[in-house]
């Protein structure tokens, strides 16, 4: 996973509505709708008023990435939800959070990033949630993925939930990688088909979504192409922008947005350790 830099994400505070606007003029939908639209849920379904929502900086590893907590809870207000910065980082910023009566406590290290529901004490993470915000906005801007073919660029561990939740919506996916094994592993899992040439692939696509954090030259784009990129950094110039009919992007917005809504509703994680499909059974069988 890249590992988001301050230049990406500075502006986030102050553009969710120039956000919502890029959405609206590429899928028909702002943040919110897709969001609920990606858990399978109606607009009027969840009330995401009055739910407290902290971000609570984390110093392991690498350490804080200046503006990260606060785009985090741009994003989270955006939805109508609340959203503070806690004052203390790591454990006494989570103990804050608590005290300070947050109902979904986001941290974010250098590996995993969860939105932790305190009421229910389950989570919903970056990585699924990114995975399937934007599996939901490929589906919007193709009005539907069954029976398409759908490239997916990238079989790191975004990739590959995109590939397994595309697949299960009827969708024939193939892959690029350029890590042999992680192709093949997803092949494996999935039952996707493993291209061999890269740019063969790319060129003869109409539907992509790019999970890596490759650049990908314009050239190769096919005119009319529908490409979902959540890979950081953004990997297409004003070339392949000019050919793609549409490219939905963003470096943090809309996997904050599903780890919301996703933790809020009744699917998420049924227990801190748990390696059950993300979803309960209940949304499970809402998303096919
Ligand atoms: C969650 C993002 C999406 C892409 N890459 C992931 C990343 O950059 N992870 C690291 C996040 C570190 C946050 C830092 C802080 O400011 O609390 N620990």
């Amino acid at each position: 996973m890249t590992r988001l830099t301050v230049d990406l994400i500075e502006d986030i505070g102050r553009s969710m509505e120039k956000r919502d606007a890029d959405l609206i003029q590429k899928l028909g939908m702002n943040l919110r709708d897709l969001a609920l639209t990606a858990i399978c849920y109606d607009r009027g379904e969840l009330d995401l008023n009055n739910i407290r929502v902290a971000s609570v900086p984390v110093t392991s590893g690498e350490g804080v990435i200046t503006t990260f907590s606060n785009s985090v809870c741009a994003v989270t207000r955006h939805l109508g939800m609340d959203g503070f910065v806690t004052v203390n980082s790591d454990v006494a910023g989570f103990a804050e959070a608590i005290s300070d009566g947050a109902d979904l406590v986001f941290m974010a290290d250098d590996d995993q990033f969860i939105a932790y529901n305190v009421r229910e004490g389950k989570y919903a993470d970056n990585t699924r949630s990114t995975a399937i915000g934007y599996c939901a906005a490929l589906e919007v801007a193709l009005g539907g993925v069954a029976g398409k073919d759908v490239l997916v660029i990238g079989a790191g561990r975004v990739g590959s939930y995109a590939i397994k939740r595309l697949s299960s919506k009827g969708a024939n996916v193939s892959i690029v990688d350029v890590d042999a094994t992680a192709a093949e592993s997803a092949r494996k899992r999935f039952g996707a088909r493993v291209e061999s040439c890269p740019e063969d692939a790319i060129r003869n696509a109409t539907a992509i979504l790019n999970a890596s954090p490759a650049i990908i030259p314009g050239e190769w784009i096919a005119e009319g192409a529908v490409i979902a990129a959540p890979g950081v950094p953004y990997g297409f110039d004003e070339f392949g922008e000019r050919n793609a009919r549409v490219i939905i992007h963003d470096p943090l917005q809309i996997g904050v947005a599903i780890m919301a809504v996703w933790s809020v509703s009744y699917s998420s994680h049924s227990s801190p350790m748990s390696e059950l499909p993300m979803a309960s059974v209940e949304v499970l069988d809402r998303m096919r």
